[in-house]
């Protein structure tokens, strides 16, 4: 019988490195996902995603949902089958982006009544239309349904949006059901209250899930508050199951969650940046727009073995994003997703020498260096 679990191979610190299996292959933590909201990650092909190094991809409920339905994509033999990628999938369960991309929106008990962004049709999301949605897309990782509290909120408030998530992970929980080989992830809320956190823990770990997230930070708290949050929140989890930081982050967020004790993150901004001219390097960020590029042989990166740095100049980069060409956001985009998963791979290898703290310290000194 195919089923999931998660090895812990070694442990530096607080950081973590080991293994989720699961039947559509391992992932290996900690783990970056690259986004892939719209059955895509933009602008690049699966095989060229799968190519960086990524083990598993994100997919989104809520856009799914409206176009062009999770009954279509079901018809059609599943979300992996749709989009051409066999490894892992994790969906988010839609609530975060309903209230992040919609206008009119109305929020029960029994979940969110909204409008479309796309057409302005109107939709329900609850944990029962969450998880059957996430069912018919034939996700490998099911988040539960949850409220992300907006920040900055009072403590009464993010208590009781923190108490409606746990009712609605509970019922996440009972609707999901038992799915051999798949996984259901609880999502952790309660702002920056050690307290909210510590109950919402408590709550998640009673329903029992086979990890869980780290939900209603990167919400513009600064990276100092959300650290601060990471100084105590993945402790109260479970240390046997994966723990899994939403929506985060920059480089060094990612390295100072892992630090903390973190196994798996998402973030458009590798992605996304990469439509945009922002490029990742080991010496910080740089915008290939800038016009101190368009005479420079060099590559983005001299040690990045990405097929952006092994062919191309800056020269030529600058040159085609001014000419808003196509392959601009092809190889920028494959050269940031390759920096997110280079270093993952190095984190993963430090922890397992037993070097991280060694390892992050040289990481921040090659950024403070400059000179990108
Ligand atoms: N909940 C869900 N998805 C999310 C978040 C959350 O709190 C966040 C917070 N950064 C990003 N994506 N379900
Ligand atoms: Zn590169």
């Amino acid at each position: 019988m195919p089923c999931f679990d998660f090895d812990l191979t070694s442990r530096d610190g607080k950081a973590r490195t080991g293994r989720i299996r699961t039947p559509r292959g391992d992932i290996r933590t900690p783990a970056f996902m690259p986004v892939g909201t719209a059955a895509t990650v933009k602008a690049m092909m699966p095989e060229s995603v799968a190519a960086t190094g990524a083990d598993i991809l994100l997919g989104n409920t809520y856009h799914l949902m409206l176009r062009p339905t999770a009954e279509r994509i079901d018809r059609l033999g599943g979300l992996h089958r749709f989009m051409n990628w066999e490894k892992p999938i994790l969906t988010d369960s839609g609530g975060f982006q309903v209230m992040s991309l919609t206008g009119l929106r109305k929020l029960t008990e029994e979940g969110v009544r909204f409008r479309s962004h796309i057409d302005g049709s109107r939709h329900m999301l609850s944990p029962e239309r969450s998880m059957e949605i996430q069912r018919l897309l034939g996700s490998d990782i099911v988040m539960a349904f949850d409220e992300c509290t907006p920040f900055p909120a009072d403590e009464e408030t993010a208590r009781n949006s923190m108490e409606l998530s746990m009712r609605w992970a509970r019922r996440s929980r009972e609707a999901f059901g038992d799915r051999s080989g798949h996984a259901l992830f609880g999502i952790q809320q309660g702002g920056v209250y050690p307290g909210l956190r510590a109950a919402s823990a408590e709550k998640l770990r009673e329903i029992g899930f086979d990890g869980y997230a780290i939900g209603g930070l990167a919400v513009g708290e600064g990276q100092e508050t959300m650290f601060g949050v990471l100084d105590y929140a993945p402790d109260m989890l479970p240390e046997d199951k994966p723990r899994y930081l939403m929506g985060v982050g920059k480089p060094d967020d990612i390295v100072g969650a892992v630090a903390r004790g973190v196994d798996m993150m998402d973030c458009v901004l590798p992605s996304r940046s990469g439509r945009t001219g922002q490029v990742f390097t080991r010496r910080g960020v740089l915008n290939i727009k800038n016009a101190r590029h368009q005479d420079d042989p060099r590559p983005i990166d001299e040690t990045c073995t990405c097929p952006a740095c092994r062919s191309y100049s800056r020269a030529y980069l600058h040159h085609v994003f001014r000419a808003q060409e196509i392959i601009s956001s092809m190889l920028l985009t494959w050269h940031n997703l390759h920096y997110y998963q280079q270093l993952m791979s190095d984190i993963r290898a430090a922890i397992a020498e037993g070097r991280f703290a060694d390892w992050q310290a040289g990481f921040h000194a090659e950024r403070a260096e400059g000179d990108v």
